[in-house]
C-alpha cells in the first residue's frame, strides 16, 4: 500500500519533533518543514535520531508568512495530512512583537489554508490552537463550547486562525481541525517557558552552577500535560471520519508555586517561601540561602489567571488516553536536565 505523506511545520520545535517521530512509527513519509536559520537548529530532531534524509524522512524549507513557500510545497507534495505547528509561540514576546506574531500566527495559517483549498483540497489540515484563546472566562473548567476572550496578542492571533480553520471546514468542506491544546511540556520545552526555566534553574542551583531563579507571577494556574501524549491526540483528530475541534488537557490545574514545590521535592531540595508579592522569596531550608526571587520583568501586561480544560470529548470520541500526570512529567523533565547539566 502507498504510504501516507505528512508535512509538519514547526518541525524544529517541541511538538514538531515528537509528532514526526510518531508519524514515522506509524509508517508515514514525513516532510519536516523548517524555516531558514543562520544556525542549524534541529537538535530536538537529532536527539530523536532524525538527522539524515531517508526514504521516509526529508526536510523542506518553509517560511509560513511567504505564500509561495506554502503553495509550492503543498501543490508539489499534495500530502494526505498537513500539521501546522509553526508559530511565534511565546505569549510574553507577543506583547513586544504583536505585528510579527499576527503575521506568523494568523496570516501564515491563512497561507496554508488557501494553498490547500487551491492546490490540494483532499489534504487534511491540523491547526495548533490553544487554551490561551479562553483568556479569563467565568467557567472554572473549559471545553469546546466555552466562549473565547483572548487577552494577549498571541491569543488574538491564534483565535483568528481557529476561526479560519473552522470556516474552511464549513465553507469549503475541507477536512480541517483545531486542537485546543492546554499547556504541554517535556524535556524538549523551550528554555523561556516557565516549567523548563524552573527545572533547569533548580538543577543548576543544586549543582552550584547558578545562584538564583528569577520568576514572575507565582499564582497563575496552569493545566500541564506531556507533549508526547498531546501529539498522539493530534494524530487521532486527523483519523476521524468527520473533522471537529477538540480540547486536549489533563483536567487538573496547579499554580506555578506548586510546580516549583513539586520539582524541588523530586530534586531533593527543600524550599520554603516567605514574604509576599514582589518581595516573596524562596529559600533553601538547609542553608537558609535565598534561591528564588520575584522580578517584575517576568510579569505580563495581562495575565491568564486560571486554566483547566475538560478533555471529555477527546477521551470519548478519540479514545485518547494520556500516560503522564504532573509528577511523571516533572520526573521526565528533571531526569533530562540532571543528565544535561
Ligand atoms: P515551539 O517549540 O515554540 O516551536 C515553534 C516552531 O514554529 C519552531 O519550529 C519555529 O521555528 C517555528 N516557526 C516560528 N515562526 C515560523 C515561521 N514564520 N515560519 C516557519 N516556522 C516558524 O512551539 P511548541 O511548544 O512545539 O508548540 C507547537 C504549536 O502548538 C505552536 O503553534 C504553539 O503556538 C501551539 N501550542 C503550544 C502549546 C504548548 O503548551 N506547547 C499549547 C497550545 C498550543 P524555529 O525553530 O526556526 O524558531
Ligand atoms: O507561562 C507564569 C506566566 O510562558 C506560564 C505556550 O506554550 O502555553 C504556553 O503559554 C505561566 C504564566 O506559558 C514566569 O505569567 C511566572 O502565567 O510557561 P509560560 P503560557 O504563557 O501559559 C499556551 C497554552 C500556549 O499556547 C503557548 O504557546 O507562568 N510565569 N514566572 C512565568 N512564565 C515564564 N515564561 N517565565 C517566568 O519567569
Amino acid at each position: 500500500m502507498k504510504k501516507k505523506v505528512a508535512i509538519v511545520t514547526g518541525a524544529s520545535g517541541q511538538d514538531g519533533a515528537y509528532l514526526i517521530k510518531l508519524l514515522l512509527k506509524k509508517n508515514y513519509k514525513v516532510v519536516a518543514a523548517l524555516r531558514r536559520n543562520s544556525n542549524i537548529n534541529t537538535s530536538r530532531l537529532t536527539s530523536l535520531g532524525l538527522e539524515h534524509v531517508t526514504s521516509n524522512f526529508s526536510k523542506a524549507e518553509i517560511e509560513l508568512t511567504e505564500f509561495t513557500n506554502c503553495a509550492n510545497l503543498i501543490s508539489k507534495l499534495k500530502p494526505s495530512e498537513f500539521y501546522n505547528l509553526a508559530a511565534q509561540s511565546f505569549v510574553k514576546t507577543s506583547f513586544d512583537q504583536p505585528i510579527y506574531t499576527t503575521h506568523v500566527n494568523s496570516l501564515g495559517v491563512l497561507n496554508c489554508l488557501e494553498s490547500i483549498r487551491n492546490f490540494s483540497p483532499k489534504t487534511k489540515f491540523y491547526q495548533a490552537s490553544t487554551s490561551e484563546m479562553y483568556g479569563n472566562p467565568i467557567n472554572k473548567i473549559m471545553n469546546e463550547k466555552t466562549e473565547f476572550a483572548p487577552i494577549s496578542p498571541y491569543a488574538v492571533s491564534k483565535l483568528y486562525s481557529y476561526h479560519m480553520t473552522k470556516l474552511y471546514r464549513q465553507a469549503y468542506n475541507l477536512f480541517c481541525v483545531n486542537g485546543i491544546l492546554f499547556n504541554h511540556e517535556s524535556p524538549f520545552r523551550g528554555q523561556e517557558f516557565v516549567t523548563q526555566k524552573i527545572i533547569t534553574s533548580l538543577v543548576k542551583i543544586k549543582k552550584n552552577k547558578q545562584k538564583f531563579l528569577l520568576l514572575g507571577n507565582l499564582d497563575s494556574y496552569r493545566d500541564w500535560g506531556h507533549a508526547k501524549d498531546y501529539v498522539d491526540a493530534m494524530w487521532l483528530m486527523m483519523q476521524q471520519k468527520k473533522p471537529s475541534d477538540y480540547v486536549i488537557s489533563t483536567g487538573k490545574t496547579y499554580t506555578i508555586r506548586d510546580f516549583v514545590n513539586r520539582s524541588s521535592k523530586y530534586l531533593k531540595m527543600n524550599i520554603a517561601w516567605k514574604g509576599s508579592g514582589l518581595n516573596e522569596i524562596g529559600y533553601d531550608t538547609r542553608t537558609n540561602k535565598e534561591i528564588i526571587k520575584i522580578n517584575k520583568q517576568f510579569y505580563r501586561p495581562a495575565e491568564v489567571n486560571y486554566l483547566r480544560g475538560d478533555p471529555t470529548k477527546a477521551k470519548k470520541e478519540l479514545k485518547w488516553r494520556p500516560k503522564y500526570n504532573l509528577d511523571s512529567l516533572i520526573a521526565d523533565m528533571c531526569d533530562a536536565a540532571l543528565e544535561k547539566y
